[in-house]
This record gives structure tokens, C-alpha cells and sequence, in this order.
């Protein structure tokens, strides 16, 4: 097929939040700035975003959310605090719409974890990774290309229509999936990351024309918990076009491939005109937070398995935290798609 075209914006470098709470304490922040790095040293040549200006990310993202991530930075400095954003109270029995002005109330109402700090940079790099997800679409939808490879970061499953959590701000997959459905494509959304994509299931939930495909940890034992379980299939209309296939820790390629099979058998029984793959590398056997058994060349096989199914297809950078690896990690699953038959 030839090389997969990259697209990557050197201004997703800005964010950097230093820490984030986990396990009853503040450790490194693991989505790290050099996450970006690595991959984009081993591809070689990459694409800058073009703006696409925020009329997509409002046609998934609620307004008032979006308002939010651009003055959250600012708004928390002006409080008097020091270092990044983060909350400390939620609405957890979803309490009244009250209009809250105080940061702390505001980084409650739009956010559901402490994994997810708002820095300084932040709300410019997660505009840009979603810009390159956009661009990255743009390659398929208006110049022909069979897949295309959009390094973003932030990643963004996690991120609802109105909320930020999972290091996850904006949802780069949801935004460049609701865009080719704007233009008259069905699609389908591929989530092979370790973690289950909260974010994108709900935005999608009673979408009756969109099919979510998630093979993810057991939220039972695993990061986000409360989504991903297997009798989450979709609401009102969107039933059964939501479908989760957990699997546990220390699962390996043999059982990942029977799970893989399975999900491809659904996106093409849905007939989609473009997949949508959210790609993690945090399957990876030695990622720092996850528990799957993967290997560099099993990524290859992966690819090679999506691309049979023969469908122009948009890779979205979600996880990967194994940072020395994730290179190598990518381009094993660029290599499959490069080398398929089609
Ligand atoms: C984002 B993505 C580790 C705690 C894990 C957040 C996990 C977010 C994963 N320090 N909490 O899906 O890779
Ligand atoms: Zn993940």
C-alpha cells in the first residue's frame, strides 16, 4: 500500500503537567511531552495540522466545556494557586446544573478524575491534537488516501461532550468521526487502547448510525471502572451499536487475537465507509501502567488483520506510556498497514 502519511503539530508539545494524584499520593505525570517525541523520531517525516477552527470540536463538545478548558489555566491562577489545575470535588450523584463560578466547583463540574491537570499549555496542545486528527481525516476524505496516521497528544477517549479525565481533554477519534459524518460517511470506531473509551462510547451512545468497538482491560479491576463493563451496548436507539469485549490482565496475542477477530467481524457486518481506530500502545508488555502481554511484532499482526477487512482507515493516537518502546511500537503497526495486499 506505501507508507501511511503522519501528521503530527509541534504545539501539542505544550502541555506538560508535572504531576498527577495516584494511589493516594503525587507521582510523575505519565503522558508526557516525550511520548510525542519518540514516536515522531522514529517515523521520520511528519505533516503539521492545518486549522480547521473550532466548529468541530463544538459539533461533539458541549460550549460551556470548552469555555471552561480555555480559562481554566487562567482562572486558577487568578485564585491564587500555584501549579496546575486540578479539582478535588465532584458531582458524583449528579447534582443540579448550577452555574458555578468558583474553579474548584468548575474543575468538579467538567472533570471526573484527578489524573487530569490543567496547565498552561494545555488547552493550546489539545486544540492542536485535535486539529491533527482532522488533518489526518482530511487526507482520507479529500485526497484519497487509504489510511493515514494522526499522532495525537493529548490523547482524548476518555473525554466526554462535557467533561476532561484520563489525561484525556478533547476527543480527537469523536471529533474526526463526527466530521466524516458531516460529510456523509458511515463509520465505525475501532478502540484498541488498554483502557476502555469512556469518552467516545458516551458521545456516541444513542447513535444509531455509528458503531463503537472497544477490546479494553476489565474495568473490574482497571482504569476508568465504571464504563467498559460487557452489558454496555448502546442506548435508545443506539443499542447494539456499542460493544465491549473486556479482557483480563495478562492477556497475551493468543487471546487478544480471538477478541480482535471478534471486533472485526462486527465493524464489517456494520458496513462502515471508514474505521476509526483509536491506537494505544499500553497493551504493550512492558507499559508502566498496564497489564496486557503484547510484543512489538504483535502490533504488525494487529495491522494486518485491520487492514483485511479492507476499509480506509484513520489511526488516532490515544495511550502508550512504555516511552522508550513506543516508536518501535507504532511503526510495527504503521509496517502492517504498509505491507497489506490492498
Ligand atoms: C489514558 B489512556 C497511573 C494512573 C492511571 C489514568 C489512566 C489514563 C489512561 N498513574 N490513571 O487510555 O491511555
Ligand atoms: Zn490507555
Amino acid at each position: 500500500m506505501g507508507p501511511v502519511p503522519g501528521f503530527f503539530d509541534l504545539r501539542q508539545l505544550a502541555h506538560a503537567p508535572a504531576r498527577e494524584l495516584h494511589n493516594g499520593g503525587w507521582v510523575e505525570y505519565a503522558e508526557k511531552p516525550s511520548r510525542a517525541e519518540n514516536i515522531s523520531a522514529s517515523l521520520g517525516e511528519l505533516s503539521g495540522a492545518k486549522d480547521f477552527g473550532l466548529e468541530p470540536l463544538l459539533a461533539v463538545h458541549d460550549p460551556a466545556y470548552i469555555d471552561f478548558l480555555r480559562l481554566a489555566y487562567t482562572d486558577w491562577r487568578a485564585s491564587g494557586r500555584e501549579g496546575d489545575a486540578i479539582g478535588y470535588t465532584w458531582p458524583i450523584a449528579h447534582r443540579r446544573d448550577l452555574r458555578l463560578d468558583r474553579i474548584d466547583a468548575r474543575l468538579g463540574r467538567y472533570s471526573y478524575d484527578a489524573a487530569t491537570p490543567i496547565a498552561e499549555g494545555t488547552w493550546d496542545a489539545a486544540y492542536w491534537s485535535a486539529q491533527t486528527a482532522l488533518t489526518a481525516l482530511a487526507a482520507i476524505v479529500d485526497e484519497g488516501r487509504r489510511t493515514s496516521f494522526a499522532l495525537c497528544r493529548p490523547p482524548g477517549h476518555h473525554a466526554g461532550r462535557d467533561y476532561c479525565g484520563g489525561y484525556c481533554y478533547l476527543n480527537n477519534a469523536a471529533i474526526a468521526a463526527r466530521r466524516a459524518q458531516q460529510k456523509g460517511l458511515r463509520v465505525a470506531i475501532l478502540d484498541i487502547d488498554y483502557h476502555h473509551g469512556n469518552g467516545t462510547q458516551d458521545i456516541f451512545l444513542e447513535d444509531p448510525d455509528l458503531l463503537f468497538v472497544s477490546i479494553h482491560a476489565d474495568p473490574v479491576n482497571d482504569y476508568p471502572f465504571f464504563w467498559g463493563h460487557a452489558d454496555e451496548r448502546g442506548d435508545g436507539k443506539g443499542e447494539g451499536k456499542t460493544i465491549n469485549l473486556p479482557l483480563p490482565r495478562g492477556t497475551d496475542m493468543s487471546r487478544y487475537r480471538e477478541a480482535l477477530d471478534m471486533a472485526l467481524q462486527a465493524v464489517g457486518a456494520h458496513r462502515p465507509d471508514l474505521l476509526v481506530l483509536s491506537f494505544g500502545a499500553d497493551t504493550f508488555e512492558d507499559d508502566p501502567i498496564s497489564f496486557f502481554r503484547l510484543r512489538e511484532g504483535d502490533y504488525r499482526e494487529i495491522a494486518s488483520r485491520i487492514a483485511a477487512i479492507d476499509l480506509p482507515t484513520l489511526i488516532v493516537m490515544e495511550g502508550g506510556y512504555a516511552i522508550d518502546a513506543l516508536g518501535a511500537n507504532v511503526s510495527a503497526l504503521l509496517s502492517g498497514f504498509e505491507s497489506a495486499a490492498i
